[in-house]
């Protein structure tokens, strides 16, 4: 799948992890009822699944996403995205070096996970589609994540680069969006405001408007 840029406007992460009600296939189909751009698999930590139960759980969502038309990405593990031929890669600054893996994944979507200005300096961009910049609120998805910068992290990184486009990540909720797009920011990346959210049409309809 080619990548639009339009495909950033809400971006949904989750691994079966982040999911403490329901299961994540149910849960992912509510959210591409609703709506949804991007899905990006997540499968992380000690309770993710591995090995063959983690194959079948991604090429189960995976169908599902082609079903809508919508591009599935896989977080780090460069083996199992091509060994399903997923839509792309979502790396970090610590994870396989995008020029080790990306003979093999030319027509994949890139996406590299930005923190600060350090980060972005030493990054080459040059496979990279699109930039998770993040966290911009405090989250308490990811174990490790670096300080939170803030909606000026985004208008900061979208004035340095006025062209890679930027989804927003990290404690974004329906409450916190509104002005991420007129600081930069092409769309959002979420987990918890989806697979914890009471109503999921409403919270993606809500997001989309702000990048429509
Ligand atoms: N990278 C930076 S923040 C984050 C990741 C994967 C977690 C985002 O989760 P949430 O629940 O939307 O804050
Ligand atoms: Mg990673």
């Amino acid at each position: 799948m080619r990548f639009q840029r339009d495909q950033l406007r809400v971006y949904f992460i989750a691994g079966t992890q982040d999911i403490k009600k329901g299961n994540l296939e149910a849960i992912l189909k509510e959210a591409l009822e609703a709506g949804i751009t991007m899905f990006q698999f997540r499968e992380k930590g000690p309770h993710a699944l591995t090995g063959e139960a983690k194959e079948r759980q991604a090429r189960t969502l995976m169908q599902l996403c082609h079903s809508y038309g919508v591009p599935f990405i896989v977080n780090d593990d460069v083996e199992l995205a091509l060994k399903i031929d997923a839509d792309g890669i979502h790396v970090g600054q610590d994870d396989a070096k995008i020029d080790s893996f990306i003979h093999q994944c030319k027509n994949k979507i890139i996406g590299l996970s930005i923190s600060n200005f350090k980060e972005y300096d030493q990054s080459d961009l040059t496979y990279v589609d699109y930039i998770g910049v993040g966290p911009v609120y405090q989250t308490f998805s990811k174990s490790d994540a670096k300080p939170s910068g803030g909606v000026e992290m985004i208008r900061r990184m979208r004035n340095y680069d006025e062209n890679i486009p930027i989804v927003a990540i990290g404690g974004i909720t329906e409450e916190n969006v509104a002005s991420l797009k007129k600081n930069g920011a092409d769309g959002i990346a979420t987990i918890s405001s989806i697979t914890h959210s009471a109503n999921i049409e409403k919270t993606v309809t809500q997001y989309l408007q702000y990048f429509n």
